[in-house]
């Protein structure tokens, strides 16, 4: 990206043309840190991995150095040039799906990253125009976005882990530009929890085990990215989720305060819920075009359907026909992850009538299944 010279540089664009540029493009929020190993961060990963608070979790855990040091990504670089943007959205008015319908975290109603990345460009080019080197980095395991924010006096870390712009809450995508160009570092944003923990009374599975500290194993937002049969134990709490998970940011005063945008006219603003059956319905093909840009692991649809069929079993109805045919078709597939979580759903709306469809089921996991408690129904 970099424009070579001869002679000595221009001066950078100042922090605050950079704003500008970056709010110009959609940005609600832009700070510099120095681009220096996140140092503490460090430490966090290293930690949280040997407690196993990662669960099986890669991203910006695979390499705790490289997603420390920005300068793996860009070694020239002096500084990192940080961005938030909003991705709050009014749905009031935005017509209802039909029910029973799975619920949609917030952070995917649309594609933000895109737009941030968009934003971002457009501070990159202004850096780059001037002959610096400009690299952005959003959603990358390379960085961890959230102490750059952080560092760049954007915000504050929740007790939910959030990071948390002054006023105005969790709601926002984070990304970075990553450049050699010298500027002013911000001072870190100080704390605004004070003494609230509804996030951590709030968490569905008790997953903020410490005031700003994850346990991934319980946490809904990865289990529902995760491989394999999601866990018994915390698929009531799942309730009608099948992606993402907002509770945490839901109760915490600070978001409830912040203005909503209007949603954008087109399909993806509308994803706020998904029709349960339609999607354990659709075709492999279908389920991907629409839901492929989501984390799922391999690519594999059978991931929605797992999430599908659990959400179906919490908030779905035992005497409807649709919802009978759907449970008798998933039971009768040759998938045997489906084929168990099928049986949960069956039985939690108390369909124990259909299960005679696995009841010589040679798969491990549907035995195991099976061989379960029976719940309550719902
Ligand atoms: C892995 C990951 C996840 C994992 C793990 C989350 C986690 N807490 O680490 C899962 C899949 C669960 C997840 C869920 C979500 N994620 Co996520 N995720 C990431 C990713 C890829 C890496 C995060 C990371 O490295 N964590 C490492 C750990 C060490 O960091 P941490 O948990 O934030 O820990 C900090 C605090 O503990 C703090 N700290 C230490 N001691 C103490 C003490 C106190 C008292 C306090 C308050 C804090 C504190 O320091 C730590 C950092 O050094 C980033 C993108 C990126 N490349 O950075 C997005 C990112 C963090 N996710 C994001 C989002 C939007 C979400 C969800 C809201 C999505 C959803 N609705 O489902 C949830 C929120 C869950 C939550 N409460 O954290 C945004 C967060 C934006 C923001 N404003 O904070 C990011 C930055 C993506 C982006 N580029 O915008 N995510």
């Amino acid at each position: 990206m970099a424009a070579w010279h001869d002679g000595p540089m221009p001066a950078p664009p100042s922090v605050d043309e950079l704003r500008s540029i970056g709010v110009a493009h959609g940005l609600d929020a832009l700070g510099v840190a120095r681009a220096e190993v996140f140092d503490g961060t460090r430490v966090h990963l290293h930690e949280r991995k040997a407690r196993g608070l990662h669960a099986s979790m890669q991203f910006t855990y695979r390499n705790p150095d490289r997603s420390t040091d920005p300068r793996r990504s860009l070694p020239t670089a002096r500084s990192l040039v940080v961005g938030a943007l909003g991705y709050l959205r009014d749905a009031r008015g935005v017509s209802a799906v039909g029910a029973p319908a799975g619920v949609v975290a917030r952070y995917v109603w649309e594609d933000h990253y895109a737009a941030l990345r968009h934003a971002l460009g457009a501070v990159a080019s202004a850096l780059s125009d001037g002959g610096y080197e400009a690299r952005i980095l959003v959603d990358d395991n390379a960085l961890v976005d959230r102490e750059a924010a952080h560092r760049a006096g954007l915000g504050w870390y929740g007790k939910n882990a959030n990071l948390l712009l002054p006023g105005r809450g969790s709601w926002f995508v984070l990304g970075s530009v990553l450049t050699d160009a010298e500027l002013p570092a911000a001072e870190p944003v100080a704390d605004g929890c004070g003494s609230c923990d509804r996030c951590l009374s709030s968490c569905p599975t008790g997953a903020i085990i410490e005031p700003g500290v994850i346990d991934a194993n319980r946490c809904l937002a990865w289990l529902v990215q995760a491989d394999g049969v999601f866990p018994a134990e915390h698929r009531v709490a799942l309730g009608d989720r099948i992606y993402g998970c907002d509770e945490c940011q839901e109760v915490c005063p600070p978001n409830r305060r912040e203005t909503r945008r209007p949603v954008s006219v087109g399909g993806a603003a509308q994803r706020r819920a998904v029709p349960l059956l339609e999607l354990l319905e659709a075709a492999d093909a279908a389920l991907m075009a629409d839901y492929g840009q989501w984390y799922i692991p391999r690519r594999e649809p059978r991931y929605l359907r797992r999430n599908a069929l659990v959400a179906l079993g919490n908030v779905g109805r035992g005497d409807d026909q649709r919802t009978i045919a759907a449970l008798g078709h998933w039971l009768g597939c040759d998938d045997a992850l489906l084929r168990a979580h099928a049986v949960w759903a069956a039985r939690r709306l108390g369909l124990d009538d259909l299960l005679g469809l696995v009841a010589d089921d040679p798969d491990p996991t549907v035995r195991a299944e099976l061989a379960r408690n029976h719940l309550p129904p719902a």
